[in-house]
C-alpha cells in the first residue's frame, strides 16, 4: 500500500535582503541664479570707444582694448571707480575692470581727447540710471 505523504516545505526565505537604495529624489543641481559673470569688450578706436555705451550686470567685467595705433588714451571713470592711466602703450593692451555696484551708471572718458574728440561713454550696471547727457 502506499501511503501519500505530503510534505509541507516552509520556505525560509532567509538571506534575502532587499536594499531599498534611498534615492533621495534632488538629482538635479539647480543653475546659477544670476548666471555667470561676463566680460564685454570696449575697443579703442582712434578717438573713440567702441561701443561707447555698455550694458553689464553686476559682476561682469569690461575689458578695454586699444586697437588703433594711437597710444595716448585712458579709460578714466568721472566717480573714480577706475581709471586705465597710460596702460594704452601698443596696440592690443588691455585694461579690465570689474564692477560690482548696483543698479549704477558710470560716466567715463579718455583724459587725452575727453574735450578734444569727445571721447567718452558709458557704463550701465544693471537698472541704472540714463548716462550723462553727451555720454
Ligand atoms: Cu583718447
Amino acid at each position: 500500500m502506499f501511503q501519500a505523504r505530503q510534505w509541507s516545505y516552509t520556505a525560509m526565505a532567509a538571506g534575502l535582503l532587499l536594499l531599498a537604495s534611498c534615492g533621495g529624489g534632488g538629482g538635479s543641481s539647480p543653475t546659477a541664479p544670476m548666471g555667470s559673470p561676463k566680460t564685454v569688450q570696449v575697443q579703442i578706436v582712434d578717438f573713440a570707444f567702441s561701443p561707447k555705451d555698455v550694458q553689464i550686470n553686476t559682476g561682469d567685467t569690461v575689458m578695454f582694448v586699444l586697437s588703433s595705433a594711437t597710444l595716448t588714451h585712458t579709460a578714466t571713470a568721472e566717480d573714480g571707480s577706475f581709471d586705465s592711466g597710460m596702460t594704452f602703450n601698443k596696440p592690443g593692451a588691455t585694461f579690465s575692470h570689474t564692477f560690482n555696484q548696483l543698479n549704477t551708471t558710470i560716466n567715463f572718458h579718455c583724459n587725452t581727447h575727453w574735450h578734444t574728440n569727445g571721447m567718452q561713454g558709458s557704463i550701465t550696471v544693471g537698472n541704472g540710471p540714463p548716462a550723462k547727457p553727451g555720454y
